[in-house]
């Protein structure tokens, strides 16, 4: 542990990376996964199991946590890692692509984003320098700057607004970030699915010396050849000794893909979102325990796993619980599904010190497809 924010590139297995992000609060192993603690809660998991399945770092939202409890309320209760009890990194992301995914009515121009809450139905202004003070109120090692995220598909000239107004708001966040050394505040790559825009981007945040890159406006309605295209044309435009987080991203194979392109974190809602859906993720592919196929399947979602949800618990009776609706059914599916994405992570992480990466991609694949039954 150390008082700066630093990374240290371990090994490289072609662009893939292994490293450490260091900083007061702990290491965060990478390539990393970033569970999703939305609301300062990991749906359905209790934080110790989260630290237990091997998360080094969490997500928390500005924009959920500023309507409720409010970010100054949560700086008098001792800040977010008191509240919830996670003495570990929290990295938050800025709000802008929460506002225009859940806020009713909204109005954004340069000053920032105006929203009705989801909550109450009251009006908040958000700016680039109050999103980073409301990170910095909630206690956060890893804050984001507000960018602008827009949906695919778009026209060039709306995506091409976007990117420059996110990029006139890094340098606003730059300041109102200033120099906090045991921190750090990255900069996000837009640009939409158009590759001139994406160099645009990556060249004028990197030219601002920032922490950490992150990617963002992907998985946003695009093809995943897409995704990885934009990918391989903006990571040659970061620079090599700063960490590279792909926002909102994403399914196991997608995470294989961009690993193999050169991308160190990730965070997304899918392993605990689509648990409290009734989807188990496993080494051979999905299953989707509301199936009638599994109703009277006495076999454990993967009997190799180290996760009781995954190794103890019969499929009957997950599908029961997925079937009667019961809170338990969401909590081991998302136990199960967490257990397996922060192990694929500790597989590649091990895969590339060993310098065998492309075989453990094409390994874990075959398994996928391979199927369970
Ligand atoms: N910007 C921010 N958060 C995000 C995204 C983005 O573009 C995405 C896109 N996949 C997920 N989360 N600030």
């Amino acid at each position: 542990m150390t008082e700066n924010f630093e990374f240290k590139l371990l090994a490289t297995d072609g662009k893939a990376r292994r490293g450490e992000v260091s900083m007061p609060r702990g290491t965060i192993r990478t390539p990393a996964f970033m569970p999703v603690g939305t609301a300062g809660t990991v749906k359905a998991m209790y934080l110790d199991q989260v630290r237990d399945l091997g998360a080094d770092i969490i997500l928390g939202n500005t924009y959920h946590l500023m309507l409720r409890p409010g970010a100054e309320r949560v700086a008098r209760l001792g800040g977010l890692h008191e509240l919830i009890r996670w003495q570990y990194p929290i990295l938050t992301d800025s709000g802008g692509f929460q506002v225009m995914s859940l806020s009713g009515l909204r109005k954004l121009d340069e000053q920032g984003v105006t929203f009705k809450s989801h909550v109450d139905g009251a009006l908040h202004h958000m700016s680039p320098e109050r999103s980073i003070e409301i990170q910095g109120l909630l206690g956060s090692d890893i804050q984001m700057q507000l960018d602008e995220c827009v949906a695919l598909p778009a026209s060039p000239k709306e995506i091409e607004r976007a990117m420059e107004m996110s990029l006139r708001w890094a340098e606003r966040c730059k300041v109102a970030f200033g120099d906090q050394p045991g921190k750090a505040m990255f900069g996000i790559v837009q640009g939409g699915d158009i590759p001139q825009l994406r160099v645009r981007s990556a060249d004028a945040l990197s030219g601002l010396g920032l922490k950490g890159y992150a990617i963002g406006g992907l998985a946003v309605g695009e093809p995943q050849e897409v995704m990885l295209d934009m990918i391989d044309t903006t990571v040659p435009h970061l620079p090599t000794e700063k960490p590279r987080y792909l926002m909102g991203v994403g399914t196991p194979d997608d995470m294989l893909k961009s690993v193999a392109r050169g991308i160190d974190m990730f965070d997304c809602v899918m392993p605990t979102r689509s648990g409290r859906h009734g989807l188990a993720f496993t080494r051979r592919g999905r299953i989707n325990l509301r199936n009638a196929r599994h109703a009277e399947d006495m076999r454990p979602l993967d009997e190799e796993s180290n996760c009781p949800a995954a190794r103890d618990y019969s499929r009957a009776y997950l599908h029961h619980l997925v079937r009667a609706n019961e809170s338990l059914g969401g909590m081991l599916l998302t136990w199960n599904n967490l257990a397996y994405y922060q192990d694929l992570m500790a597989g590649i992480r091990k895969a590339i010190d060993e310098g065998r990466f492309a075989d453990f991609m094409a390994e874990t694949q075959e398994g996928w497809a391979r199927g369970d039954i």
